[in-house]
């Protein structure tokens, strides 16, 4: 997998990874636009990537690696599919920002409700943050209540009602988990532990009547993958149809990842709204949120909820998820689930021969190897994983040209291209890089 191809030092003795790397530092906090990509929590430099094509990814020295970030899920046809390429090459050629409603809306939400009936009003934003952030405020005006129930570890993007962290314990007034974020927004954000059905009742016990929803990463992906206990979804259902609250899917992650129809066709769950982004804009700015027709209503400017966006539901975006769903008819996902289960098989099959301590959780093409001897179902499992063992193996992958997501706690996104090639090659390196 080493074919890089050297390009000369643009600074004195340095790369041009260096060089990027050093300017976005004197332009960016950490050097990045967003956390995740400054590589801290594995302890390497962070990579400049200047093009992706497939299932591989070059740097900015023109070193290959072959990719399982994905664009942190976007790109589960491989990068610049040619079809959605194209999509976004012709559709610029018409103007961008127009500022009026165009027809690809309508062809995209037509695709969206079609995969997700329960979907049945929607809106496109520009960021899976925006979705849920909306998706919260229209809640708390459908009920008329304040508090939202979300579980320790999820992310739902980083409005302030989401960055609040447990404080311990089973249901916990939550606490700001960022600077920033006020007492009074944590007050009214409950965290409990994923997959602990008696904490979510216990939680509506402690606050009947004032609980507006519960929102949920159905397939928690944050903390690393990790599904759902049989039974724990239709609990959310159930115990908030029981106190009149809404359950809210995120599935901005899950969302055409797990299934065509979602983590909501994958487990017959239908939530009251759902929140998409990533996969939905075939990688171009996007989220969505949407649900029942009644609810979606109260939103502007139809109803009292206001809720806008400048580029909310912009051609080229539109134009690559509609030309990037068009690419996954059913079948493709049987493909790319015979494709993420051998991989699974052969992870594990590595990691026993060089008789490591490591779990592989999968859900479809989302996979999560575990450094660790039990695979987590909460929050508080991953965060006991061993997580410098997980840095070891990232670099080691790293240094063979394997691009891992830069955290335990993020998901491995498997792509249509992602082949038996690169199946290969990934195993190679990881039965080396388990054993370093
Ligand atoms: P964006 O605002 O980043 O488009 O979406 C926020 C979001 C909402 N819900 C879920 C379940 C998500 O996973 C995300 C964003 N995911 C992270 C990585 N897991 C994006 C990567 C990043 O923050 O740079």
């Amino acid at each position: 997998m080493n074919d890089t191809v050297p390009r000369p030092p643009t600074g004195v003795g340095r790369t041009r990874v260096q060089e990027v790397a050093a300017l976005a530092a004197a332009s960016f906090p950490g050097g990045v636009n967003s956390p995740v990509r400054a590589f801290r929590a594995v302890g390497r430099d962070p990579v400049v990537l200047v093009r992706g094509e497939g299932a591989y990814v070059h740097d900015a020295d023109g070193t290959r690696y072959l990719d399982y970030i994905g664009g942190w899920g976007p790109a589960i046809l491989g990068h610049a599919h040619p079809a959605v390429v194209e999509a976004v090459r012709d559709a610029a050629s018409r103007g961008f920002a127009l500022g009026a409603t165009h027809p690809s809306e309508v062809e995209l939400a037509s695709r969206v409700r079609a995969a997700m009936p329960s979907m049945e009003l929607l809106r496109f934003t520009s960021s899976g943050t925006e979705a849920a952030m909306s998706a919260l405020r229209l809640a708390r005006a459908a009920t008329g209540r304040d508090v939202v129930v979300k579980f320790a570890g999820a992310y739902h993007g980083h409005a302030d009602a989401f960055l609040v962290e447990a404080g311990s314990g089973i249901a916990t007034q939550g606490i700001p988990g960022s600077a920033g974020v006020t007492e009074a927004v944590a007050r009214d954000t409950i965290v409990v532990p994923f997959n602990d059905r008696e904490a979510v009742s216990l939680a509506f016990d402690r606050d009947p009547g004032r609980i507006a929803a519960v929102i949920v990463e159905p397939v928690a992906a944050n903390i690393g993958v990790v599904p759902p206990v049989p039974g724990f979804l239709e609990h959310l259902r159930q115990v908030t149809l029981a106190h009149d609250a809404l359950l809210i899917f995120d599935e901005v992650i899950t969302g055409f990842r797990v299934g065509p129809r979602g983590a909501q066709g994958l487990y017959g769950i239908t939530p009251d709204l759902t929140v998409l982004g990533k996969i939905v804009g075939g990688g171009m700015a996007i989220g969505a949120y949407g649900g029942r027709r009644d609810i979606m209503s109260l939103v502007a400017p139809v109803g009292p909820v206001y809720q806008a966006g400048t580029l909310s539901g912009h051609p080229l975006a539109m134009a690559a998820g509609i030309a990037t769903l068009e690419q996954l008819p059913p079948e493709r996902y049987a493909l790319l689930e015979a494709v993420s289960a051998e991989l699974e098989r052969c992870l594990i099959a590595a990691a026993r021969d060089a008789q490591r301590d490591v779990s592989v959780i999968r859900v479809g093409s989302l996979l999560t190897v575990w450094f660790g001897r039990v695979a987590p179902v909460d929050a508080a499992a991953a965060l006991a994983s061993d997580r410098a063992a997980f840095a070891r193996f990232f670099g080691g992958m790293l240094d063979r040209r394997i691009l891992l997501p830069p955290s335990q706690f993020e998901a491995w996104f498997v792509s249509l291209a992602h082949g038996g090639r690169e199946l290969e090659a990934t195993i190679d390196a990881a039965s080396e890089a388990f054993r370093a």
